[in-house]
Formats: structure tokens, sequence, C-alpha cells
């Protein structure tokens, strides 16, 4: 049979397509989805699940006009299929390919870059309000397609509100697979799972339409459904009343992998004079058994093989990570203290939080997709006496930066923030890189913040930080856990730990780069430099001493962060040595520039902004060069 898929260059090419073909290539589409999973890691359940809402939605709308965005955003790979990105898909996630989240630099079909949850609806209404003032652009059709996971993110309910406000037309498709990453939780999932058991989703639709066709209207029996939902809702027929309430009409919940009855719905609500949110019930992992199965694993699953619809081979990595080594630092100090208690927002498959919440589950808590909620619930939880830590990707924890300032720091309390995925976190790309965290946080008052240097430090910072009578955030990064050769010096609060002191110069590391300082200085050694490392460990309180006797004694004196620079560790240190009257052209600071990095794997990243071995060593060669070229020092005394 001829394929389809590569015929598909823009959705505009779906017209001339007829059900039985628009199937098929919903086929294709599943097969270009495990063929891209045979290569490497990439988000996959989510995009099975939502193949035929992708179909029906660019069959019944024209996105080239009407307005489409997916909620979060990691589901869009059906969507890049069809709208002329079939011909790259391989090289999506790679550097310099296609992103795996909308990106409007790559097609008019993605209208803004996003990654994270929630924000869609808000979005949406924007683009709303501004086609309704801009007389060319009226009449255009808005649609949100958002999962249940996202769904229960307090910003929805603000652009909820809103939309009734404004009294405003738009179309929510709730995408309802009974899935976050890990099955959702909370109130809002167990409406979601009441729904479920409305008569027309179950089976009895029959009997329901054909009590509805007695009644007297015109139209075929699904239009009459819907025209009478109101009155079935009185009925006890309906669900959906909350919506109501807020000013949409709720419809559904529908068969989301039926096409043809997608198309209906999708068509009947087009035209509807107010908001409408349609509930429509999906499979995650739709069509590979193995996924639908195993969501959780299958969400982001590593590469594997597969025959047939069986998984026969999966790339496993034994390596320990930062997150394994967090995660059971956490459980420890949970059996040593029965006061400490672990937060996360959705996130305890990517925490590694599994264990705990089966072992210690009265101490466990996951908000849902909710961080501004789950900082203020750790502030209330520390103001009560408990040591909440909360568990959250450096990247999402910037949705709750208020509540980390009005009721964690402002209040003086203790919460701990365990930042994992700070710095580049890779081929999620600039929605997902972690590199605000130092900076946002270090102007906070009452806040200390740390980087381990190697994976050695991070259990002592997380002691150190629940004995700590005040907020603390401790950052690390997406990657393989170092260790340190060699005698570590205790965790102090404040303090640096000198690895090694040079003359001709030091390089001053905060976080996980130290195991790539300590390379670059030995190998400039070889080549006569003598260059020291000290793992900072603190941006605050920063060690004053260590950085003012680095100027006092070092010929040059450089700064190296997986952050971004402005604002951050190296700003930290340049601070306090200008703050000091030394002189600022001695030192340079490594780290992320003031821009947004693509996505890549984050070695390939980091050798692009010269934060590899190669980049440290040749940035110290050129300041030592510059530095022989000046006035000629005294040699520093050894510390
Ligand atoms: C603010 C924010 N927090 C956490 C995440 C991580 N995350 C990505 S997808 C996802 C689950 C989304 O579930 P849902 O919206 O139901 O989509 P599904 O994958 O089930 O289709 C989570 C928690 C995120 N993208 N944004």
């Amino acid at each position: 049979m001829e394929k389809l898929l590569p015929r598909i260059h823009s959705p505009h090419d779906l017209a001339e397509l007829k059900l039985p073909q628009l199937e098929q290539l919903g086929d294709e589409m599943r097969e270009a989805l495990c063929n891209l999973v045979a290569n490497r890691t990439a988000h996959f359940a989510s995009n099975l699940g939502v193949v035929e809402l992708c179909l029906a939605l660019h069959t019944t709308f024209d996105f080239s006009q009407d307005r489409l965005i997916w909620d979060t955003g990691h589901q869009i790979y059906p969507h890049k299929l069809i709208t002329g990105r079939f011909e790259r898909f391989e090289t999506i996630r790679t550097k310099g390919g296609l992103m795996g989240y909308p990106n409007p630099a790559e097609s008019v079909y993605d209208l803004f870059m996003t990654g994270h949850a929630g924000a869609s609806l808000s979005t949406l209404l924007g683009m709303k309000t501004a086609d309704d003032l801009i007389p060319e652009q009226t009449g255009r059709h808005c649609v949100a397609v958002i999962g249940d996971g996202a769904f229960p993110s307090g910003i929805v309910y603000e652009a909820m509100n809103n939309v009734g406000g404004l009294g405003k037309k738009l179309l929510v498709v709730l995408n309802d697979n009974q899935m976050s990453i890990c099955p959702r939780v909370g109130g809002m999932a167990d409406y979601l799972d009441r729904l479920r058991i409305n008569p027309v989703y179950t089976g009895l639709k029959g009997e329901v339409v054909k009590m509805l066709n007695k009644v007297p209207l015109l139209g075929d029996p699904a239009e009459r459904f819907l025209a009478q939902l109101k009155e079935a809702a009185k009925a006890g027929l309906h669900g959906g009343m909350l919506f109501e309430d807020l000013g949409f009409r709720y419809i559904g919940p529908i068969d989301g992998h039926n096409i043809a009855l997608l198309r209906k719905y999708l068509r009947m609500v087009k035209d509807e004079q107010q908001s409408v949110l349609l509930h429509v019930v999906t499979e995650k992992g739709h069509g590979f058994q193995p996924a639908a199965r195993d969501p959780v694993l299958f969400h982001t699953p590593p590469s594997f093989k597969r025959q047939a619809d069986e998984v026969v081979e999966m790339q496993q990595s034994s390596a320990e990570s930062y997150t394994h080594v967090a995660s059971r630092a956490i459980h420890e100090q949970m059996l040593a203290n029965e006061r400490v208690t672990v937060i996360t927002a959705a996130m305890c498959q990517g925490n590694k939080l599994e264990r705990i919440r089966d072992e210690l589950p009265a101490r466990f808590f996951d908000t849902g997709i909710c961080e501004s909620h789950a900082v203020a619930f750790a502030a209330g939880q520390a103001k009560a006496g408990l040591r909440p830590v909360v568990d959250i990707y450096s990247t999402f924890l910037q949705r709750s930066y208020d509540q980390i300032f009005q009721e964690v720091t402002l209040q003086n309390l203790p919460v701990v923030f365990m930042l994992d995925r700070s710095g580049l976190t890779g081929p999620d790309g600039p929605t997902h890189h972690g590199v605000f965290d130092f900076g946002y946080l270090r102007v906070l008052p009452n806040m200390t913040v740390m980087a381990p240097g190697s994976a050695d430090d991070l259990p002592d910072m997380l002691d150190l930080a629940l004995r700590h009578d005040g907020p603390s955030a401790i950052r690390y990064p997406k990657a393989g856990a170092d260790r340190l050769a060699g005698v570590r010096t205790p965790v102090e609060l404040g303090r640096a730990e000198v690895i090694e002191w040079g003359h001709d110069g030091v390089i001053l590391c905060c976080g996980a780069l130290l195991s790539r300082c300590v390379a670059a200085a030995e190998r400039l050694r070889e080549e006569g430099l003598d260059v020291g490392v000290v793992n900072a460990r603190f941006v605050k309180p920063l060690d004053r001493e260590i950085v003012l006797r680095a100027f006092e004694q070092c010929g040059f004196v450089i700064t190296v962060e997986e952050a971004a620079l402005m604002g951050g560790f190296g700003s930290a240190v340049l601070e306090t040595a200008a703050d000091a009257g030394h002189d600022s052209t001695r030192i340079r600071r490594l780290g992320i520039p003031d821009q947004f990095i693509e996505h890549g794997d984050r070695a390939e990243l980091l050798a692009d902004l010269e934060l590899d071995v190669d980049g440290i060593a040749a940035a110290c060669r050129d300041m030592a060069k510059a530095e022989r070229g000046s006035v000629e020092r005294p040699a520093g005394r050894p510390v």
C-alpha cells in the first residue's frame, strides 16, 4: 500500500483523504513515532495517545489561520508530522534538529515555544482578544488541547475565570488519559473519573439517544443530544457542572481514538456561541501495547528495539545520577527524622521518589503540576513544625517564585529546595534548561544557595540544610554522579573547599563542572601553569575569605558555573572582589551567556559554550598570557 505520510506537506493535504485513509495515516504516524524511539529517548506514550485527535483537529479547522495550542507541548510530535516536518522528523531532539516541543521558528503551525504545563488557556485567550480587536483577524477559531495532568495547574482556573468574565469563545479539548507522568492525583482527578461514568461514554449512549430522539427537535440524534445537554444534566445524565458554572459548555466524554466521532463533535462545537470544554478520553500509549501497559516507563523511554508489538531490547543505564544520590539522601533523612517530608509537583518518577512514596506514604506529597501551591504548602508545613524538602526541577520551580519570596524567605521558614535538572538539561532545550536559579535565588534575603561540586557533597548539603534555621536550596544537574578522589573536607555553611591552590591562577567552580575544572588544572600543570581549583559549594553565603585570598594571591581568577552568568556565581564573586577594591580585569567568568541555549546533548552544549575541559583550560591560558603581559606580581603565599 502506498504510504500517505510522505505526501502530507501541510494539513491542507489532508483535505482530500477519506476516513479509511486518515486511519491509515494514523497508523503510519504511530510507526514514525516507534521508529524514532528506536534511536533515542523521546516523549512517546503521550504522542501515541493523540494521533487521532491531531488528525481530527487538523481536518476540522484550518490552523494556518485558526489558533491551536497544545498545552505543555510534549505531545506535539503527531502535529509536527503533518505540518511539513515529516522529512526532518528523525532529527528531533538532536542538536540543530527539530525541537521536541512546539517551536514557532520551525512552523507557522506552532504558536508558542512551550514546555511548561498549564499556560495554554491564558495565551489562547490573549490571542482571542487580539483577534477580536484586529478586524482582519476576527473570526478565527481558538483551540487549546490540555491533558488531565496539566489541567489542575492553578493558572488554568485563572484563565477559565477570565474567559467567563470576558465572555470569550474558546474551545478547550481536555485530553483525559488518566495519567500525568505518573497516575494523576487529586480532587480534579476524582472529578474527571466521575465524569467518565457518564452514560454517554459507558455504552448506555444508545438508550440515552433513543430517549432523546423522542424529543421533537431537528437534526441528528447527537445534535439533539447536545442541544439538550443542560436538560440532560438536570435529569442526571450528564456531568461537568463545575465547568458549566464557570461559563463553559461541557461536552463529553467522547472516545478520542475515533476520528469520525471526534470530527463530528468538533464540527458541532466549532460554531457554538460560547466556550466549550470537550472532554476526550484517550489511552496513553495507544496502539503500542507495551506503552499502553506501562505509560509511566514509556512517557520518555530509553531507546528500545521492538519486534511487532513487543519490546525486545531497551537501553538501560546503570550509571548513578545526581537524582539517585538526592533521592537516597532524602530517604535517609526521612528515616532519621520523622518531621522530614518530601513534596513533588508531579515528578515522582523524574525525581526517583517512588521508593519514598511507597515506603513512607504519610510524608510523601504529590501536588500535581502545581509548583506555586507546592511551595506555599511547604511553607505551611514548615511553619507548623515539619521540615519539608521541596523536590522540583530548577526550571519548574520558576513557577513558584513569588511563593519562594513571600511565603518562604520573607518568613524565614526552613524549607529545603532540591533543584534537580539544574544547568543544561540537554535534548529538551531552552524550555527546560535550569540555568537561572543562582540568579533568581541568591537575590532573596535569608536564602542559602548551594551546589555540590561532586555527588559526595550532596547528602552533606541536605543534612546541613535540614539543620539550618532558614530556607536553603541545593541545585544539581541531570548528569552522572561525579566523585572526586582524595580526602574531602566537611560541608560547612558558607565555606568553600580548596582542592588545590595555584600561584598562576585559580578556578573557583560552583557546582558539578568541578571535575572538568580539576581535569583542566591537571592538564595546565603538565604544561607548567600552576592553576588551583576551589569547590565553592556556596553561592550564598559566599566564602568571602577565599574569594579575597584568590584575588590577593593568584595571578588570575576564573569562575565556572553551569548557570546564567548574569546574576550568578561569577557575579557574586565579582561583586565581592569589586567591593574590596580588586582589579576586575583579573577575573573571567565562564557560564551561560545572556541567550537561550538550544537543545542538544549536554556534553555538546557544554563544549559549544567552552565549559568543557578544553574550554576551561583555554580560558586559563588566555588569562595567564594577559597576566604575564601586565605587571609582574609578587609570588602568592600558599594557603
Ligand atoms: C510546570 C511544569 N511542571 C512539570 C512538568 C513536567 N511534565 C511534563 S509532561 C507532564 C505530564 C503531563 O500530563 P498530561 O498533561 O496529562 O499529558 P499526557 O502526557 O498525559 O498526555 C509533566 C508533569 C512540566 N512540563 N511543566
